[in-house]
């Protein structure tokens, strides 16, 4: 073997030492195969196997065959220094659902799950089957680490003009086995003539298919194994995902403690450098979803368009600085909530205070700490999620769970001012209980309660868009707003909300009106909102016109046209 072709590192087993185990394996695992086919003959031959069923076994078993003289003819390829790389247009998601096939009757794959994510649509320029050499190693390496019940996780991501190939287990990797893992001969799982795996994936990712194979396996799992290809083509930039997850084998077990990647945190990084952005995705991708920008007017677009949980900002970029970045958030009511985190060689007190004031939350400092970059990364998340929680709960009514008094003021003037610029009409549905203090007075507080929230919720159920809102607007009075709705719809929600509490049936033996629950509604409705007047007179309209409701002898709606 030519030393050029050696990686760092290796020297674990001589050439001739390696040749032979990889021969014992190729030999074995290829008497498996064939006594399969002999198997699924004979099943045949004795009617224990339907024909298509055999057919789809012997697809299986074909499709291992040629995986492992493929496997065998590219290390032959490998060793005497003539492996060709026949590059062209390939599709990710073929070369997944290759490695899919390869795994589905794969005896290492037996009680396990391999989970594939296919990624954004699109060819690159590769040679498919060095790729999926490369993959079925790395997959294989997987499963043989993971337990019965567990998952196995491929997908597939398009970032900065670079093609990623991810592959994950849940479980960590002992210290000693990661230090060695990518030699020639190290064995990761303790059986005898393996260890070739990891080699070779390294070797025909980064010296053949021009790439990088990397891994990432922190105490306590997941361990991430990577393969990134260059690809021009792609122009850069973060593009979406298909969601389209394939699943194979059973229902993950209860000790598969691998969150799904895309079910992550995503984090935006912001930062005119490739170097810090491929840094802290190769740090931070482990644990959550990273999107990256290279300037400030594409981070602000990129925070528009996915809403990230966080932003790390550089605070030297190119036209727009990060202060500048960081205000236009912050005056943005649909970007102020995201917390930055910025990344800073940090100059002294004014720049400290510069980003204070622009509205960032904390400093990364440059160069960058591994371990302080997690830990602040961690920590602003955590903080986030309380915030988020205490701001829903904060807008919601702690009885009834819908929309509390301060949503409803909140609510109500946003949509008055929409609906004043686009000339929509606006509408309002109030309502009241009759007799409720009879109710509570005869029942206890205790029902009391219980009958506004089925109150509650027949006001939530008469909603038919997703822009209406139903309120709790104080004691046993609701309210519904209903954006661009004329009177006509507003009638068709009040009727809904009577017909709703009618069947509802709730008995009311203290009311003078019904034996039931009801309500008196009012409804009002401003065709056209306009300057000068405001949501307060079209409340003063609705609230006259439940009082007009009640006078007039309750359990009615005041205010149709
Ligand atoms: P009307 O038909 O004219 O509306 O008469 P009413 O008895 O419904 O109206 P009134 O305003 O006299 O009484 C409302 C009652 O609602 C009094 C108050 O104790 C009760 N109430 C307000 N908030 C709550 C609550 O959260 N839980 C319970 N159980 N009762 C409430
Ligand atoms: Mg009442």
């Amino acid at each position: 073997m030519a030393e050029s072709r050696t990686p760092p590192g290796e020297g674990a087993m001589t050439s001739q030492a390696c040749r032979e185990a990889l021969e014992q394996v190729f030999f074995h695992d290829l008497l498996n195969l064939v006594e399969g086919l002999d198997g699924i003959a004979w099943r045949l031959l004795a009617a224990r196997a339907t024909p298509e069923a055999a057919a789809g076994q012997l697809r299986d078993l074909a499709c291992r065959l040629v995986d492992e003289i493929q496997n065998q003819r590219i290390l032959l390829g490998v060793d005497a220094g003539g492996l060709g790389v026949d590059r062209r247009e390939v599709e990710p998601s073929t070369v997944l659902e290759t490695v899919r096939a390869i795994f589905a009757q794969h005896q290492v794959a037996e009680g396990r799950r391999l989970e594939l994510r296919q990624g954004p649509a699109g060819s690159l320029a590769t040679d498919p089957v060095l790729l999926t050499r490369v993959l079925v190693n790395l997959v294989k390496n997987a499963f043989e680490a993971t337990p019965e019940g567990g998952t196995v996780r491929l997908w597939h991501e398009w970032r900065e003009g670079r093609r990623g190939f991810l592959v994950e287990n849940a479980r960590g990797m002992a210290p000693a086995v990661a230090a060695r893992i990518f030699e020639r001969g190290a064995d990761p799982g303790g059986r005898p003539g393996r260890g070739l795996g990891t080699y070779s994936a390294r070797l025909l990712g980064e010296r053949y298919l021009g790439g990088e194979v990397g891994f990432s396996s922190p105490p306590g799992g997941p361990t991430r194994f990577f393969l990134w290809l260059p690809d021009p083509a792609s122009g850069g930039g973060a593009q979406a995902g298909r969601e389209e997850t394939v699943l194979m084998g059973p229902e993950p077990g209860p000790g598969d403690g691998c969150a799904p990647p895309y079910e992550a945190d995503t984090l935006l990084v912001i930062d005119d450098s490739g170097t810090v952005r491929r840094l802290l995705g190769n740090i931070l991708d482990r644990q959550y979803r990273v999107l990256t920008a290279a300037s400030g007017e594409e981070g602000l677009a990129m925070a528009l368009e996915h809403a990230p949980d966080l932003i790390l900002l550089d605070v030297m970029l190119p036209g727009m600085d990060g202060f500048a970045v960081c205000t236009r958030l912050k005056a943005d009511s649909r970007t102020r909530e995201i917390p930055v985190l910025f990344l800073t060689v940090l100059s002294g007190e004014g720049d400290e205070m510069r980003a204070l004031e622009a509205g960032g939350i904390d400093f990364i400092p440059k160069p960058i700490s591994h371990a302080v970059l997690c830990a602040r990364v961690r920590n602003q998340l955590a903080l986030k999620r309380t915030q988020d929680r205490l701001r829903t709960l904060s807008l919601l009514d702690g009885l009834t769970g819908i929309a509390n008094r301060r949503r409803f003021d909140q609510y109500l003037e946003m949509e008055w001012q929409r609906c004043t610029r686009s000339g929509h009409p606006l509408s309002v549905v109030m309502g009241d209980v009759d007799f409720f203090k009879a109710y509570n007075d005869g029942y206890g507080h205790g029902q009391g309660d219980e009958c506004l929230r089925r109150v509650a919720h027949i006001f939530s159920l008469a909603l038919r868009r997703p822009a209406d809102l139903a309120a709790r607007y104080g004691g046993e009075e609701f309210v519904c707003i209903l954006p661009e709705t004329d009177a006509d719809g507003a009638r068709i929600v009040a009727e809904q909300i009577m017909v709703g509490l009618a069947r509802l049936g709730l008995p009311h033996a203290f009311s003078s009106v019904a034996g039931q629950v009801t309500v008196s509604v009012g409804v009002a409705t401003d065709l056209r909102p306009s300057v000068g007047r405001t949501a307060r007179h079209l409340m003063e309209e609705v609230d006259s016109r439940l009082y007009e409701a009640k006078r007039t002898g309750r359990n009615r709606i005041v205010g149709l046209t």
